[in-house]
């Protein structure tokens, strides 16, 4: 039996932030991924190691063994679908909000009220179908894989659906937040197979980072 625990951690704020919760349960990283080309991490502990993929890819990682935990944004989670895939632990990491946005000079209740067809343009097509069907508005969906907010600023799309952490980048492109569809946190996700076949080695990972997680909230 496989007595190695893969962890799938995206680079970037995602990788910082696990970074203390790993120390908690006794994990360092060998090296940097900023640093380091290599996708394949090894830690002080033999029996476990990180890989680095992209942020969108780690469920999809998780999901079919290629690594038994991994570090995901709801937002991710919530476009893949979470098949195949326990979700123990909400780490409070890497916050931000799901929001509509939309040009400054747009009318956007107006256009909602009269019940036009909205061009919106997201990576979140799962996330933004639903949100605009729960409200009954008529939507043009345009997907896009990154600078939603360019879009609407060159007539691609009267509305974006995106992430929102400080508004800076927002308010540097004159949009401004209509609606707030949910909050977004990264969880602990874990391969539904290796809970049950790694259950010795995995335990003791998932309840040190569990109490670190409640420390950390408990400031
Ligand atoms: O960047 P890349 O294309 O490689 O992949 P990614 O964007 O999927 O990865 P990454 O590392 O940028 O984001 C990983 C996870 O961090 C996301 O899945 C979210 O759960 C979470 N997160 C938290 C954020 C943000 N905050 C955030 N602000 N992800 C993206 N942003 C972007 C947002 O899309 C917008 O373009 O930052 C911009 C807004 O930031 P403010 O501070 O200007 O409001
Ligand atoms: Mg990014």
């Amino acid at each position: 039996m496989d007595s190695t625990v893969t962890l799938a951690l995206s680079k970037g704020r995602i990788f910082q932030e696990t970074l203390p919760l790993l120390a908690a349960a006794g994990i360092t990283p060998q090296e940097d991924p900023e640093s380091s080309r290599k996708l394949i991490i090894g830690t002080n502990r033999a029996d476990v190691r990180l890989i680095v993929v992209r942020a969108t890819d780690v469920p999809t990682y998780v999901q079919h063994g290629g690594a038994d935990l991994g570090v995901a944004g709801r937002d991710v989670l919530v476009e893949h679908g979470g098949e195949g895939l326990y979700q123990p632990i909400d780490l409070g990491i890497a916050r931000c909000r799901m929001m509509v946005a939309v040009p400054e000079g747009y009318d956007y209740a107006a256009q909602v009220r009269h019940g036009s067809r909205i061009r919106v343009a997201t990576k979140y097509v799962k996330t933004a179908r639903e949100h605009f069907a729960a409200k009954g508005v008529h939507i043009d969906l345009i997907k896009l894989y990154g600078s939603m907010e360019l879009a609407p600023l060159v007539g691609l799309a009267d509305a974006i659906v995106d992430l929102v952490s400080t508004g800076a980048t927002l308010k540097a492109n004159r949009l401004v937040v209509v609606e707030d569809i949910a909050p977004i946190s990264s969880r602990l996700i874990v391969n539904q197979a290796a809970l049950k076949t790694k259950r010795l080695l995995l335990a003791p990972i998932l309840a040190a980072i569990e109490s670190a997680v409640a420390a950390q909230r408990a400031g």
